[in-house]
């Protein structure tokens, strides 16, 4: 399977009211202009997210848009959905590649260098690498890793990397400037007052370049 996106949105349900005004949100992102989502919504029960990870598999199909699913590869397989994204608490990659052989991309969030090299020996397709800057919740994510480390990154590891926490439309370039293939993107899109817009904002960016 390709990897046709360089901007990768990352839900957080919970910067909306309710599940309508959510939906309606990734769908403002996926006019935009968005390729690929990835479903995180680690609090849902199985069978709620699930059902929400079949939506989000007919919405994202109606825009010709990927989506992963945030660390269930019973939950990607089972709604159709193109990938599994891993965090380092999840099975590794060699694991969800054994159950889920091609049928998956594997993406895996890394902190470290040494997470990024275990992630690409352990067959992952592509990495997310941060969080680079300050983000709305520090303590979630951890502090900041920053540009040196992720110039480490894209130096020394094959597969491609994306850059991850606090990524405004600014600091864009700055962060491709590092050789990654793209960026993923929470609060800078979902958190926009205009959120098509503010999607389109940032694929323009990355298109110039
Ligand atoms: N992993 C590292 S930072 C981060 C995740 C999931 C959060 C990114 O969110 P934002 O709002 O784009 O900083």
């Amino acid at each position: 399977m390709v990897m046709d996106f360089s901007l990768y949105l990352i839900t957080d349900r919970k910067l909306f009211a309710d599940d309508d005004s959510f939906f309606a949100a990734i769908e403002a992102a996926l006019r935009g202009g968005l390729r690929a989502v990835q479903l995180r919504e680690k609090d849902l029960p199985t069978r709620e997210l699930l059902a929400m990870a079949h939506g989000m598999r007919a919405l994202a199909s109606k825009y010709g848009a990927k989506l992963f699913i945030n660390d269930r590869t019973d939950v990607a397989l089972c709604s159709g959905a193109d990938g599994v994204h891993l965090g380092q608490a999840c099975i590794p990659a060699y694991a969800a590649r054994k159950i889920a052989g091609d049928r998956l991309l594997i993406g895996v969030s890394t902190h470290s260098l040494q997470e990024a090299d275990i992630a690409e020996k352990e067959g992952a397709d592509f990495i997310t690498f941060g969080p680079l800057y300050q983000t709305p919740s520090k303590a979630k994510y951890g502090s900041p890793v920053g540009l040196a480390a992720l110039n480490k990154v894209t130096e020394q590891i094959g597969i491609p990397v994306f850059g991850i926490g606090g990524i405004r439309p600014d600091s864009v370039n700055e962060v491709m400037e590092c050789g990654v293939r793209g960026i993923a993107v929470i609060s800078g899109i979902l958190g926009a007052s205009d959120i098509a817009a503010e999607a389109k904002n940032y694929l323009n960016t990355l298109e110039k370049r």
